[in-house]
């Protein structure tokens, strides 16, 4: 092995506490004679690899959207969706510099189209959800078929369907973007590849997903071979109205508000297969108790305002702005004068089907 490695030991975290450290100079000769093999020392870096408890590279974090938003449009007049292929705006969890990474498994940017523009057709092994911030007339085509995007909404980019975005509207569009890329690299199981054209035929009315799979009615003999929801866009309006209507007379949550995950109606999972979605509503004057779980998870507002301790941070959030609760870190909520509605994403819905999760209510 000739690239020097820095192991978890070398920081102090990897090395077996019962190696007497004093014989460890007598073993360097052996080390060294191992390493001409690409053969290592486990005791030396075990308690790094098998940790006592997560140990987040990511750190909490919220961003302002009155201080990114100028950003965002100051990236339209450096570049044009065209040139961009997505004029996107990574997320960098401070604790994660230069890799494109909000938490350690996902990603998040705010992608902005203008009227008139139109992100190319291109697919990707990867899959994404939009998650939309602000603008109208502005629609995502998946598969053959044109949704168009409302604050609020959440619209799923199922793993290798063709799909461009355009705006059809005069005024910008800005969405959250969450991309599961960093899990299908960590796989190494990525493919893409662009649309020998601009944009690919809609070949599907608009709605067509909706009324197959939106109202509790499935086509008999449809056959799904995926597991990612056949809806791919949860509009707000019907979201909202579903928070509203079930806190006038469910029980709310301590940790959570009233908190609704959304579903594939084919297999009652989660609406994609590597992506945990959630929307909450914490009512005005609630305060959450504290809680954790393994699932680091980016929070964007949607309404309202409050305050979040993450860890020992404290976050004073309003409409738009992003928080990321790394995993195992301790999370309590808190609202004063409105209502607040957050949107939630988080790498649960692998932590699910590999027995992963786990959460500590307090
Ligand atoms: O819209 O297809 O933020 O492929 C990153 C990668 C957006 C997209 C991103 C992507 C897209």
């Amino acid at each position: 092995m000739n690239s020097p490695t820095t192991t978890p030991s070398d920081d102090g975290t990897g090395l077996v506490p019962t190696v007497n450290r004093d014989a460890e100079a007598g073993r360097a000769g052996f080390y060294e004679r191992a390493r001409s093999q690409h053969l290592a020392p486990l005791w030396r870096v075990l308690h790094g690899l098998v940790t006592e408890t997560p140990q987040p590279r990511c750190v909490p974090a919220h961003w302002r959207y009155e201080d990114v938003r100028p950003f965002v449009m100051e990236a339209c007049h450096q570049i044009s969706t065209e040139e961009a292929e997505r004029r996107v705006l990574v997320f960098e969890n401070p604790g994660l510099p230069g890799q494109s990474r909000i938490t350690q498994s996902l990603f998040a940017g705010f992608q902005i189209i203008l009227p008139g523009e139109t992100a190319p057709a291109h697919r990707h092994v990867a899959s994404a959800l939009r998650f939309i911030i602000e603008g109208r007339d502005a629609y995502t085509a998946v598969g053959g078929e044109k949704t168009m995007m409302l604050p609020g909404d959440f619209v799923i980019t199922p793993s290798w369907t063709w799909h461009d975005h355009g705006n059809v509207g005069s005024e910008p569009m800005i969405w959250l973007d969450g991309l599961d890329m960093h899990i299908v690299n960590l796989l190494a199981a990525s493919f893409r590849e662009g649309y020998p054209g601009k944009v690919h035929p809609v070949d599907r009315p608009e709605g067509a997903a909706m009324a197959e799979a939106g109202t509790n009615l499935l086509p008999v003999d449809q056959d799904y071979g995926t597991l990612t929801s056949p809806i791919f866009n949860y509009p707000y309006d019907r979201t909202r109205e579903a928070l509203d209507r079930l806190s006038r007379f469910r029980e709310i949550s301590p940790w959570h508000g009233h908190k609704m995950r959304y579903v594939n109606p084919v297999n009652g999972g989660w609406a994609m297969p590597t992506i945990a979605t959630c929307m909450q509503l914490l009512p005005k004057g609630f305060e959450s108790r504290p809680y954790r779980s393994t699932d680091s998870t980016v929070f964007t507002v949607v309404e309202g305002h409050g305050t979040s301790r993450v860890g020992d941070q404290v976050f004073h959030w309003g409409p738009h702005d992003l928080f990321v609760v790394p995993s195992w870190t301790t999370v309590q909520h808190a609202t004063a004068t409105d209502d607040a509605v957050l949107f939630s994403y988080s790498d649960r819905a692998v932590q699910d089907k590999l027995d992963l999760f786990r959460e500590e209510k307090l």
